[in-house]
């Protein structure tokens, strides 16, 4: 493997410089970036110092870096794993065959459009997180939003990177329009659903966090599977930073369902709300919105799509080696689908199904992450359980989308669905008085009335460390 630089322009491991052309065309695109970042990341933070984790190797034992950085400043880098010698592709038509070091060209526009997917979100979630800053429950929570989006804009850059090596022109002008699309604009919208829903306040970015980034890990696992040997070498490493956006998630929703029962046993009604706290029904409410919003990030629970990325060898399965077999040509797998306005368990050809067998992956981990949560409100004494939605339950993409399920899986007609929506689905009260708890706490160490503090700091840090310096 080339050892990292770090002192070059654009930090890397992948020999930049080794290719001048590239690294002209990454250098580029630079400023692009960094006006982007300045137009659409954080609002009001960009000159503040923020104790932050910057990659700079892919060592697993010390790839990171802590310190004080403005934003701006962040060394944004390019880092692929090590390259395996004599690896071959893990599963599809071309199992066992040596892995591609360039595109094939009968696959150039399927993986170019995979890429570009994965890429969009990137710069999405930053800016559907564009105003939290104002709202943070605490100067530990402030950074970790700050953490989450420049190791997003890391994950644009690794998008970026693959576009520009390796699909020419094209690649160069997609790079261009990851920086021009804008979350929730009603001409130039993002790629994917969830992606350009408002992150509004701090409940939806801890839910968006637990929901919609475990997407992330789950599809990011299923591209580091790929044939496509670049593509996997990139996503392995995307992985490893993932993973503390996934424990902001997870942790967050956990402190404000602690804070939820503390509060609940306080008040003589047993309603948190009085003392300025968020209820477990509400919790259960933006579950259930961002839960589903995540489902979608799958595509069609049948999809030809996903066939064909599996047969190319560009697309696999979470965890592949799990398997025995890795071919599925021939077999089925029996599921719900929507036969004639019913739904049905039927039998469907393994490769069409593929969308949703990562779908039940993602399931059963977001179970288990609700599973803890619950084991929180038990410790807590307090009669309460959070549950999944029905997958079915309020999609807007695939076999399910529009149809009046309820989260815990009856149709109902639409018409019904919709008047009783908002029992399930945060309404516009909930979100006045989510919003109304969402004031700033910036004293170190200091927590906002709605959440708990965290179990411990970060990098081994108390809680009363200045994240943030004001
Ligand atoms: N919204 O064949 P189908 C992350 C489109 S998150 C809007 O069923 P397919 C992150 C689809 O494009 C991970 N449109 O689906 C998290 C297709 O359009 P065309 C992101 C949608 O292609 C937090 C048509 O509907 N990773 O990293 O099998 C923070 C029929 O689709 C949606 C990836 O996306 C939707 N939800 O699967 C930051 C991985 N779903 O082709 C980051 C790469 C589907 O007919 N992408 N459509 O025009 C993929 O693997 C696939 O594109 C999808 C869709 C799984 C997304």
């Amino acid at each position: 493997m080339t050892a990292v630089l770090t002192d070059e322009k654009i930090p890397n491991n992948v020999n930049l410089g080794g290719d001048k052309r590239l690294q002209r065309a990454l250098e580029a695109w630079q400023p692009h970036f960094i006006d982007w970042w300045k137009a659409m990341g954080p609002l009001g933070w960009q000159e503040r110092d923020i104790y932050l984790r910057t990659a700079v190797s892919v060592e697993t034992d010390g790839w990171a870096h802590f310190d004080y950085v403005k934003m701006p400043d962040y060394r944004w880098g390019i880092f692929l794993e090590p390259k395996q010698d004599g690896r071959t592709h893990g599963f599809g038509d071309h199992y066992g065959q040596p892995v591609w070091d360039e595109v094939p060209g009968e696959f150039r526009n399927l993986l170019r459009r995979l890429i570009v997917t994965q890429g969009d979100t990137e710069p999405a979630s930053v800016e559907q997180q564009r105003n939290l800053g104002a709202t943070a429950p605490s100067l530990y929570d402030l950074r970790n939003l700050f953490q989450v989006n420049v190791e997003e804009g890391r994950h644009l850059w690794a998008m970026v990177y693959l576009l520009h090596t390796y699909f020419g022109r094209d690649g160069r002008e997609e790079a261009e329009e990851l920086l021009a699309r804008r979350s929730g604009d009603a001409d130039k919208p993002r790629i994917l659903g969830a992606f350009n829903e408002p992150t509004s306040h701090w409940l939806s970015f801890f839910m968006f966090t637990m929901f919609t980034d475990r997407d992330g890990k789950y599809q990011l696992s299923a591209l580091a599977e790929s044939g496509f040997d670049p593509l996997a070498r990139t996503c392995r490493f995307m992985l490893t930073e993932e993973a503390h956006h996934m424990f902001v998630g997870e942790t967050g929703v956990q402190r404000v369902v602690k804070r939820a029962c503390e509060l609940t046993k306080q008040d003589g009604s047993g309603d948190p709300r009085k003392l300025g706290g968020i209820d477990l029904p509400t919790i259960q409410k933006y579950l259930n919105l961002w839960y589903s919003l995540s489902l979608d990030l799958f595509g069609g629970e049948v999809s030809s799509n996903a066939a064909d990325a599996f047969a190319a060898g560009i697309k696999g399965r979470y965890k592949e080696d799990r398997y025995d077999e890795h071919k599925l040509v021939g077999s089925h797998v029996a599921m719900d689908v929507l036969d004639g306005g019913k739904i049905v368990h039927k039998d469907i050809p393994m490769r069409n199904a593929l969308n949703e067998v990562l779908r039940t992956e993602y399931i059963k981990d977001c179970q288990r992450g609700v599973d803890r949560w619950n084991k929180t409100i038990k410790d807590e004494g307090v009669d309460f359980e959070l549950r999944l939605p029905s997958n079915k339950f309020h999609r807007q993409i695939g076999m399910w989308a529009g149809l009046g399920v309820t989260p815990g899986g009856e149709q109902l007609t639409v018409s019904s669905f919709v008047a009783r929506r908002g029992e399930w689905l945060p309404n516009d009260a909930d979100e006045r008085y989510i919003k109304s708890l969402m004031q700033p706490v910036y004293e170190p160490g200091k927590m906002a009335s709605w959440i708990a503090p965290p179990a411990k700091g970060i990098n081994g840090l108390p809680n009363e460390f200045v994240y943030v310096r004001l």
